[in-house]
């Protein structure tokens, strides 16, 4: 029986980069998340003949919203929910699934690389039927309507098995439960040469993924154990646990620390590489080696050809402004397009509907190609490990002949987290306001060519959008800044470091960044307005 209930609006569903994000406590407050949800059905409108795909990473509190989804969306009008079984799918397969069934929408329930837990986050992806999350045109609609809200719909039934594939029905709705890997699987062998990557491990390459107990773990084993033939036990932390067993998913070289020593240990696998919480993020490591995600995006370019799915040409490459300039220098080198777009996956979506791009990426650890609409952890993984495949080398020398060729962006972050909204917002505003006045001005030796925020004419939709500050140097370096988008209380200042050697590679990025470093925090005020001295997270 369908029931309509009244509810009173909450005022802070508004969504960021990468979707809603909020502690998990506060999606659980009643009507919460089902507010939530009719404020997206009531934006789309009319949901009689619509089909969307379902799933989520596993977190603590899935499988409830789940639930609550599917009696919503039954009372609504959908006609048809494609569901990951158990209620699980990583966002790419997501965004596979949701491009190859043709279907109106996606939701994937996730706080991504935030943890989760009862004490951790919660998050919604939403994503329309270009594959990708939605443009802020509609969030802000969703928005608006969330704090307008007064009933929703939702059906009166006992809990659906989602546990078992196959079809059934909720009043007029069809369910149709999947197996998400199965679909994910065919896509990537589409993609790469699967044969060439298995002789690889025959020949007894090893190599460590950390899944970090996230959403990824069956999908890396069923690919690189039971596919390619990588020795059991390569994918570790492989279970999905709703807290993620107190891991913090997000595979960087802080919280995959496990990984990270492992791989500068005398073990250290061929190969190293971590997932997070819901597949799209990914970190590449060699043997006591790193690969920075700008480095990444920029020599996976360069190697396009030894990818079956690319060899014949790809369109071009897009990253976020944050992102390195490393692959700029690639795109000029292969003469393909090349695009600096806000942070935010969203932005590359229309680059890529129109062949402007086929590969983007972000500093944020997130790498993909135009096969879907999100980023993609396990494709990243794959890439590599195909150059390793087809050249021989490891990723060591991968890495270090690129900078060879092209010269080395010195590349790191720094996050001040757990900052007040209000100085996290004035410090920006501030800053920008002084930023014309700092051409030409000395910081540490570094000399201002030129200061503005990052403004982005969007070539498709001619959308305007500004994120960000960024800091041009007299040599080439750069500094940007920008808050957060991602966080689910309070604000992060994202500072982003880069400077550019055509001839000095071999040094360590903390040497060559000190100065610049320092030189951003006394441009920003960050210690007078903050009262940190130091970032608390530097990647
Ligand atoms: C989300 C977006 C990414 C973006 C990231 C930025 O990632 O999907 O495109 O790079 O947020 O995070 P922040 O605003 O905190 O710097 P994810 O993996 O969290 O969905």
């Amino acid at each position: 029986m369908i029931k309509t209930i009244a509810t009173t609006p909450y005022t802070d569903q508004k969504m960021g980069t990468g979707g809603l994000r909020k502690k998990t406590k506060v999606m659980m407050q009643p009507n919460y998340f089902e507010n939530f949800i009719q404020s997206i059905f009531n934006t789309i409108g009319d949901l009689r003949g619509k089909v969307f795909i379902v799933g989520g990473d596993g977190r603590f509190f899935n499988d409830i919203a789940i639930q609550k989804f599917i009696k919503m969306a039954a009372a609504n009008g959908v006609a048809k929910l494609i569901i990951g079984q158990n209620g699980f799918v990583s966002t790419p397969a997501g965004s596979n699934i949701l491009l190859k069934n043709h279907t109106d929408g996606g939701f994937v329930f996730s706080a991504s690389h935030n943890p989760g837990g009862e004490n951790g986050d919660f998050g919604v992806k939403y994503a329309n039927a270009t594959g990708g999350q939605v443009p802020t045109s509609i969030t802000d609609k969703i928005y608006q309507i969330s704090k307008e809200i007064k009933e929703f719909k939702i059906y009166e039934s006992d809990d659906i098995d989602i546990s078992k594939i196959g079809t059934q029905k909720l009043g007029d709705m069809i369910i149709e439960v999947i197996d998400p890997i199965k679909d994910y699987v065919e896509m990537m062998e589409k993609i790469f040469d699967f044969e060439a990557l298995k002789q690889l491990f025959k020949k007894g390459f090893t190599m460590r993924f950390d899944a970090m107990n996230a959403v990824t773990g069956p999908y890396a084993i069923r690919i690189f154990e039971e596919i390619l033939g990588a020795a059991k036990g390569s994918v570790v932390h492989a279970q999905p646990l709703p807290d993620f067993g107190g891991l913090h998913p997000d595979p960087n070289l802080v919280y995959a620390k496990e990984l990270v020593d492992f791989m500068y240990s005398d073990q250290a696998a061929d190969f190293g590489a971590a997932n997070d919480g819901d597949g799209d993020r990914n970190m590449i490591l060699g043997k006591k080696f790193f690969v920075t995600p700008s480095d990444s995006l920029a020599i996976l370019t360069d190697n396009y050809k030894l990818i079956p799915a690319y060899a014949n040409g790809i369109y071009g490459v897009g990253k976020s402004a944050a992102t390195s300039t490393a692959v700029a220098r690639v795109a000029k080198a292969h003469n393909i397009g090349y695009y600096e777009v806000p942070t935010g996956w969203k932005y590359f979506v229309n680059l890529m509907d129109s062949n402007r791009i086929t590969f983007c990426g972000e500093e944020s650890f997130g790498t993909g190609s135009s096969h879907i609409r999100e980023k993609d952890g396990i494709w990243a993984v794959l890439f590599w490990l195909s150059i390793i495949a087809k050249t021989g080398k490891s990723v060591e020398e991968i890495t270090k002949e690129h900078w060879g060729k092209y010269g080395r962006s010195y590349y790191m972050r720094f996050d001040f987290e757990g900052i007040s909204t209000e100085v996290g917002d004035t410090l920006m505003k501030d800053l920008e306001n002084k930023l014309p006045s700092l051409k030409d001005k000395t910081f540490e030796g570094f000399t201002i060519e030129k200061a503005a925020p990052f403004i982005y004419n969007d070539p498709v939709d001619h959308s305007t959008t500004q994120n960000g500050l960024i800091v041009y140097f007299t040599d080439g370096s750069r500094i940007v800044y920008r808050l957060s988008g991602t966080g689910s209380s309070g604000a992060t200042i994202r500072v982003y470091l880069e400077r550019y050697s055509l001839k000095d590679l071999n040094q360590d990025p903390r040497d060559m960044l000190q100065n610049l470093s320092k030189a951003a925090m006394i441009i920003a005020e960050i210690p007078e307005r903050t009262g940190k001295h130091q970032a608390d997270v530097v990647t």
